[in-house]
């Protein structure tokens, strides 16, 4: 509660700050491989600034997914990787950037350069655990997603009417897909509070479901199919499943971005896995998304060997090291891990492992 008290000052600073100026410019960033979360508070973010007199671009260091594409503004996002010179443009004349969705411009793929040189202000809104120094941190861990926490942000400033159809829609992505449709991280009434007032303000939820769960197709399917069919591993001495996901498979079933999105869950719906990891090879980098059951800081094992982190039941990493290898490293400091959070369910050690997955 404390806690809320100090994000709700902020919120009140950032408010005096953006009234001050006239013809203000604003960039909104969201983190790299954005998610649900990311592209619903980037959408509802930029109109919200937009509808109240402030210039605001996304700029993003990938591309967005497909299945996120009908958001509001979604396809206004300019990514590095294709207008480069537009992306250093709008950050040079930026006077105030928005990291939405992430703590760190680690986060920020290759725009790190940019964002490091960058001398204006800048603002993060987020729910992920220590927040880099910036002038206003508007983070909170416990809140379901960045777009509970955006919803608090835009009525304070702007009032609830501000909160339009599309924003409500946009807002309610973000919940929605951060909590896997309200199943984990949203034990909190604020979280319902949020929902029902976006409703309120003209969410419409079946429009949100059908394009969020209703757009498959059929090679998606196909991909999810095989990895859970041909590779899925659930490791001989710890409760953990492993989905490793070759580029050829990728090609295989003509991948699009965020295809392989609420995969790594699944194998938490068996009893005895308490984590799951899938590792998917990603042109260059490996990446990879760690989830886990109950109070298992899967976020420590990302942090400590795969150059990632995260919350304490979801997290994600990366390397540039071969998929092979990074499996073989997922089994080497599995005994680490497990006896970091004593919920290992054999007493074997990590050198009679035998799995070579
Ligand atoms: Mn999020």
């Amino acid at each position: 509660m404390i806690r809320m008290k100090e994000v709700l000052r902020t919120i009140d600073r950032l408010k005096r700050c953006l009234r001050k100026s006239d013809n203000m410019r604003a960039v909104i960033i969201p983190h790299i491989s954005a998610d649900g979360d990311a592209v619903g508070a980037c959408s509802a973010f930029s109109m919200a600034l937009e509808n109240n007199g402030i210039k605001a671009s996304i700029i993003t260091c990938d591309f967005f997914p497909e299945y996120l594409k009908w958001l509001k503004n979604a396809n206004k996002a300019v990514s590095l990787q294709d207008r480069s010179e537009q992306c250093k443009k709008l950050i040079a004349e930026a006077d105030i950037i928005f990291m939405l969705d992430h703590n760190t411009i680690l986060r920020e793929g290759d725009l790190q350069p940019l964002l490091r040189d960058y001398k204006g202000l800048k603002v993060i809104i987020d729910h992920h655990p220590e927040p880099e120094e910036v002038d206003f941190i508007i983070s909170n861990t416990r809140v379901s997603s960045t777009c509970e926490l955006l919803y608090t942000v835009i009525s304070r400033i702007w009032g609830d009417e501000a909160i339009t159809p599309d924003m409500a829609n946009a807002l309610y992505t973000g919940i929605n897909t951060d909590t896997g449709g309200l199943s984990h991280n949203s034990s909190h009434p604020e979280t319902y509070r949020v929902v029902a007032d976006l409703l309120d303000r003209g969410l419409n939820k079946q429009y949100v479901h059908e394009n969020l769960y209703q757009h498959n197709r059929l090679s998606r399917l196909r991909l999810i199919g095989n990895a859970l069919l041909n590779k899925l591993t659930i490791h001989p001495d710890y409760p953990l499943a492993l989905i490793p996901i070759t580029g050829q498979e990728l090609e295989k079933y003509d991948f699009k971005e965020g295809d392989l999105e609420g995969l790594v869950n699944i194998p938490l719906s068996i009893e005895k896995v308490l984590v799951s990891i899938q590792i998917t090879q990603r042109k260059e980098r490996v990446k990879l998304s760690f989830r886990s059951k109950g109070n298992i800081p899967i976020n420590l094992w990302a942090k400590e060997y795969f150059n990632g982190g995260g919350h304490l039941n979801a997290a994600g990493g990366q390397s540039t090291e071969p998929l092979e290898q990074v499996v073989q490293k997922i089994n080497e400091t599995a005994a680490w891990f497990f006896d970091q959070c004593k919920c290992h369910s054999s007493k074997r050690s990590a050198s009679a492992q035998s799995t070579e997955n």
